[in-house]
């Protein structure tokens, strides 16, 4: 229910930002057009829990993490990458539009990100300190180091390679979503760095339920192509740590990102349901 609704305010707000612009906004909001919106739900989410009113005022900030996470899936698709063209139940934007346009729907949702991210006059220091946050988790020392790490030969099972995938790929994003609602709300720098290593162990449980579902979602749910990373040979906690040996491990990261939620009190309360939705999705 939490979920659905905040995912409605974040579909009603990438409309606005992309009605009236040139015919081009229509190829970038083709992609954007079905996620689940996690990362601006859980930016929300921290707002509103760390005494945030203004939700409206932070939905630039908040749409910013769907328009950045989009574009990496955008070139994640790509034929010189992962090579998919099937994503979010609909033909990957390379498949439909060609691969240049595709290359350019990424890099203009990228860049519109942060047109959207820094608009306006208002919390100023709180915006740059999400623009640094933000953009170190996902360039070179994030997002960018975990798919050159992921896109290597890895013919090691090593579990500490595996967790760096984990943490450059996907949960250094997903922390930092959560930590940029608290830092527009102004909380405490306590509560900004346990929302950090909190959200760092439900960025990891991510990852491990994605690679799960790699093997055992459906198509039709997922909404994007299963069994691609066993095919390709990828390094993923199955590969590791076999199937039910994932499981057991999604649940223990579970448990050490809820215990740092409850930390935080019961305003926060929200995060360990956030937390499980992600242990047992199934999409
Ligand atoms: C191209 C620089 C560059 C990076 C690509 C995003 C990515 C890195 C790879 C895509 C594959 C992958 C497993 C990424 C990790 C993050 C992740 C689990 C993405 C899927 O996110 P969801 O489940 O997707 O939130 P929706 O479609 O619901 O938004």
């Amino acid at each position: 229910m939490y979920l659905k609704e905040k995912k409605a305010v974040v579909d009603d707000a990438l409309k606005r930002y992309f009605a009236g612009g040139n015919p081009f906004y229509n190829v970038m909001q083709y992609s954007l057009e079905q996620g689940k919106r996690i990362r601006p739900i859980l930016a929300i989410a921290s707002y509103e829990a760390s005494g945030g009113t203004d939700t409206a005022g932070i939905m630039g900030v908040a749409c910013s993490l769907e328009l950045i996470h989009t574009y990496s899936l955008i070139h994640d698709d790509l034929p010189s990458m992962d090579n998919d063209d099937f994503r979010r139940g609909r033909e990957s934007s390379h498949k439909k539009f060609g691969e240049a346009r595709a290359i350019l729907a990424g890099d203009g949702l990228y860049a519109y990100a942060y047109e959207l991210m820094t608009a306006g006059a208002d919390h100023a220091p709180e915006k740059m300190e999400v623009v640094a946050t933000v953009s170190r988790a996902v360039g070179p020392k994030g997002i960018v180091y975990g798919q050159v790490l992921d896109i290597e030969e890895h013919k090691e099972l090593n579990p500490k390679t595996l967790r760096l995938i984990h943490l450059n790929k996907t949960a250094k994003f997903i922390a930092v979503s959560i930590q940029a609602g608290a830092i527009m709300a102004r909380a405490a720098r306590a509560v900004i760095d346990t929302l950090y290593s909190a959200g760092i162990f439900m960025g990891i449980l991510f990852q491990y339920t994605d690679d799960i579902l790699d093997m055992v979602g459906k198509k039709d749910s997922l909404g994007k192509t299963p069994g691609k990373d066993d095919k390709a040979g990828k390094l993923t906690a199955l590969r590791v740590y076999g199937l039910d040996g994932a499981r057991f491990r999604a649940q223990r990261y579970a448990a050490l990102a809820k215990k740092r939620f409850l930390k935080l009190g019961a305003r926060f309360n929200v995060f360990s349901e956030l937390t499980d939705f992600i242990l047992n999705r199934t999409f």
